[in-house]
């Protein structure tokens, strides 16, 4: 079997950030040039796996699912923040327009608000928490992390791969039309998902499999018929983001019945999530299309600092499978994974899955006895 290509480029590092805020604060970033670093070895080591750099691609793929406004806010934050005087090495915004503000406003009267000049008010027009940095790399990084999706997404499309998978850093899930947020900038999976449908013709699917609700994915295509978005995450009412991924969210208009959200309480362990997966599953297969985008989370692992899942290493490989078994070309693109230690090993496993290929689980592999057993 041919090695399975892996977009990557050191280009990520770029977006170095050291703290995040958490209810007002710093603590040590989660979203670290680490975890793709590590990915990035595991993958290499394992020897079944071929580095390919990114293309550029430009910005006309990004402005076909995002609001110019956003792309200039995240091209222009840092510089503004600098000007500003403000001397941290990381900008979250001071004020949010939240829903209770606008309470009773009729629909003109929201068209209207608009975005402040001020940097504090940018960040909170275009942000939707807290806990997002943004440094000098960061546009640069969002950027390239859009080519690398959008490279992944050619090799399935012109170059006959049947997968390919794109090790996008920062991720991109929590970036709606126009809010970035969640450690995302620019929706990677979503511009890909749109470039297939665009360039195919044909429907595509979006399978989330990250911990959180993929909100900004959901937004992006919900009054869409021709992307098909499933989510499989933490019941939002436990978890960040928080306000949308509930199971009554299935899209409106043309796109009603296109989003499918599987909520899951905190302690979801292999056996329930590997059946939320087949619903999942089930649920793309009767959609028209040949190309499934996948947003890939390694934070529904059990040890990860920021979730609430308990998945085992070996659950990885049996989703990857399953997902392949779906007998359609998958463009994988990697969302979040905090856990630092296992990401190389749960990344290997899924991909090593999707290729139909056993793994032994070595001096590095696996996690003890308790892990080793899949359910179904
Ligand atoms: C792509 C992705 O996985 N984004 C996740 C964004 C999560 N943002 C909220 C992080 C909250 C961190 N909480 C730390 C406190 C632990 N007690
Ligand atoms: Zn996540």
């Amino acid at each position: 079997m041919p090695p399975m290509k892996v977009v990557y480029t050191p280009r990520h590092q770029a977006h170095d950030v050291s703290r995040e805020t958490y209810l007002g604060q710093p603590i040590p970033a989660n979203e670290v040039a680490e975890r793709a670093e590590r990915i990035r070895e595991a993958l290499v080591a394992d020897g079944g796996f071929e580095l390919v750099e990114p293309t550029e691609h430009g910005l006309d793929p990004i402005l076909a699912v995002h609001d110019p406004g956003l792309v200039r806010f995240v091209a222009e934050a840092w510089e503004q923040g600098r000007r500003a005087g403000i001397e941290r090495t990381y900008l979250v915004a001071d004020t949010y327009p939240v829903r209770a503000m606008f309470e009773g406003l009729s629909h003109e009267a929201l068209a209207r608000l608009r975005e402040p000049r001020e940097i504090g008010g940018r960040i909170g027009w275009w942000g939707l928490d807290s806990g997002n940095p943004i440094v000098e790399g960061t546009y640069a990084a969002a950027r390239w992390a859009v080519d690398v999706a959008l490279t992944a997404a050619e090799l399935v499309l012109d170059g006959g791969e049947v997968a390919a998978y794109g090790l996008c850093r920062p991720p991109g899930h929590h970036a709606a039309r126009s809010l970035a947020g969640g450690y995302c900038f620019f929706n990677n999976a979503a511009i890909a998902a749109h470039a297939v449908a665009a360039r195919s013709g044909e429907p595509v699917a979006i399978l989330d499999v990250d911990i959180h609700h993929g909100n900004g994915s959901q937004q992006i295509f919900w009054r869409r018929r021709d992307v098909f978005y499933a989510s499989i995450h933490a019941d939002p009412l436990t978890l960040y983001p928080y306000f949308l991924g509930h199971a009554d969210e299935v899209g409106e208009g043309p796109g009603a019945g296109a989003n499918f959200n599987q909520p899951l309480p905190p302690g979801t362990d292999d056996a329930v999530y590997l059946e939320a997966v087949d619903r999942a599953l089930d649920a793309i297969s009767e959609t028209n299309g040949s190309v499934v985008v996948v947003s890939l989370g390694f934070d529904t692992y059990r040890d990860d600092p920021i979730g609430t899942f308990a998945l085992t290493t070996p659950a990885y490989h049996e989703i990857g499978r399953r997902v392949a078994s779906l007998g359609r070309r998958l463009v994988i693109l990697q969302e979040g994974g905090y856990h630092r230690p296992s990401l190389g090993d749960n990344a290997r496993s899924w991909l090593a899955g999707v290729a139909g290929r056993e793994l032994d689980p070595g001096p590095a592999g696996g996690r003890g006895p308790e892990g080793a057993r899949i359910p179904g």
